[in-house]
């Protein structure tokens, strides 16, 4: 049992799926306010109203054995407008968010931005726009002055990949576009902007430390003929080495460029200027979000092909990915897969922490892991299945620890059932639950949350163990 003393346990939310709060205290309107309301989409106005229960929420949280809090600061709620006027009320609800962290003894670890953009910078072309990596260093700028001191973890940006693939090509996600070109220009400007506020963390010698969190997903093969590798190495440039390599290494993967040239990406728009920001800055810890890994085939026919299943059962089985003259994902016949088509898969954790681990040589924190399932929330929740899962995931991490990986810390996501991206508050997730039906949002454990505690307080000595 080698974790040490000092691992974080701890849940994590986001901004925009839990506050609600959506246009109080001078709050700015963001994409996703925008767009969900535009298109008549279930959304996060009220969500689980952490805005008015937070205090109550980190009391349970701490109460709950967890000793970390992974939060996002809303920007629309810092910022007001394009000038950069900052919003006191927004300054000050955060301070109380943080200060009843410290209260609590919880460590809290700040998300910068989880994709909450304000509307008026998306107005003006969003991630498109290399203004929007200015308006991103004042944002970062403030709330590093603001929250320093009393903030010792911080990271730059929540999953570079989802916000922008799904914004920009897959379409599922607020602006809903479907532009190859688009999703390049956005993919780098966030980067960018990544590697502008590790710069200036470092230049103003703010303390504690800053990385960027990734939807890691771990590639495998079916086999190991050429091909399959071939197919493998586009899997893993497209799905995780654009935004580890950039934000450990400081590099962009020349045969990611290749590749995009290739299929007739224009690259012009990458400045030398810019590069030298991305070479410089380096990260000192990678947060990984993992749910997942991909199953990857080499590419055989058809066009480009990416299906997100947001609709749960109805659509169980729908999902689809394949990178035209790139790679197919496939499933795997002998895994079990979630309503939305998440295959369960603990052991993909444990070979992508040794990965990484090989290939970066950072600490990491586990910044999210978990299960989303429809669940009966009228009585007590005994959500056996979340336990087994959470159990298997950090069995694998402790394997990885074991040999080799310096995990620092797990975030169950998520704290409390929030409202979850397009699939909405249906798919449950937390540790805590809320009938969102209830006007009062009361918060009721989940046997997961008890389950937790324990693992949390033996520092992980009651996980049952299995080997691979
Ligand atoms: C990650 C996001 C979270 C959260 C989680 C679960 O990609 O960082 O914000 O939503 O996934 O995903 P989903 O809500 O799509 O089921």
């Amino acid at each position: 049992m080698a974790l040490n003393d000092h691992f974080l346990w701890g849940s994590a939310t986001a901004s925009y799926q839990c506050e609600g709060a959506w246009d109080l205290d001078e709050k700015a309107e963001s994409n996703w306010d925008r767009y969900l309301h535009v298109n008549g989409l279930e959304n996060g106005d009220v969500a689980s109203d952490f805005y008015h229960h937070y205090e109550e929420d980190i009391r349970m949280l701490s109460e709950g054995g967890q000793n970390a809090f992974r939060f996002s600061l809303s920007w629309p709620r810092i910022i007001s407008d394009i000038d950069g006027t900052i919003n006191p009320k927004g300054l000050d609800f955060y301070h109380r968010v943080i200060d009843t962290c410290l209260r609590y003894n919880v460590e809290p670890f700040v998300t910068l931005y989880h994709w909450d953009l304000p509307q008026y910078l998306e107005d003006e072309g969003g991630w498109l726009n290399r203004k929007t990596c200015d308006a991103y260093l004042h944002f970062a700028e403030v709330c590093f002055k603001e929250f320093s001191g009393k903030v010792k973890y911080w990271t730059t940006f929540n999953e570079p990949r989802w916000t922008i693939f799904n914004g920009y090509l897959i379409g599922n996600y607020c602006p809903g576009h479907h532009n190859a070109q688009e999703t390049t220009v956005g993919a780098y400007h966030i980067m960018l902007a990544h590697a502008m506020a590790v710069n200036l963390f470092r230049k103003k010698q703010i303390e504690g430390k800053i990385g960027i969190v990734h939807s890691y997903t771990p590639v495998d093969g079916v086999d190991d003929r050429p091909e399959t590798l071939k197919a493998m190495r586009y899997a893993d440039n497209y799905c995780n080495n654009w935004v580890l390599d950039v934000a450990a290494k400081g590099e962009i993967p020349e045969d990611l460029l290749d590749a995009l040239s290739e299929k007739g990406i224009d690259l012009s728009f990458m400045k030398e200027e810019d590069l030298q920001q991305i070479r410089k800055a380096r990260v000192d810890f990678l947060g990984l979000n993992y749910y997942s890994r991909a199953l990857i085939k080499p590419y055989t026919e058809g066009e480009t092909t990416l299906i997100i299943n947001n609709k749960g059962k109805a659509a169980k089985g729908t999902s689809k990915t394949i990178l035209k003259g790139w790679f197919e994902q496939i499933k795997d016949p002998n895994s079990e897969y979630t309503e939305w088509d998440t295959e369960i898969y603990p052991k993909g954790l444990y070979d992508g922490l040794l990965r990484a681990q090989e290939r970066y040589g950072l600490p990491m924190f586990i910044t999210e892991n978990g299960v989303g399932m429809y669940e009966d929330v009228s009585g007590y929740v005994e959500d056996d299945y979340r336990i087994s899962f959470m159990n298997d995931h950090i069995n694998a991490i402790i394997n990885a620890v074991d040999d080799g990986a310096d995990v620092r810390g797990y975030f169950a996501w998520s704290t409390f059932d929030l409202y979850s991206w397009k699939n909405g508050c249906e798919k449950r997730y937390g540790l805590v639950a809320i009938d969102f039906n209830d006007p009062e949002l009361e918060r009721r454990p989940k046997k997961s949350y008890q389950w937790y505690k324990k693992v949390a307080d033996s520092n992980g000595a009651c996980i049952v163990r299995k080997s691979y």
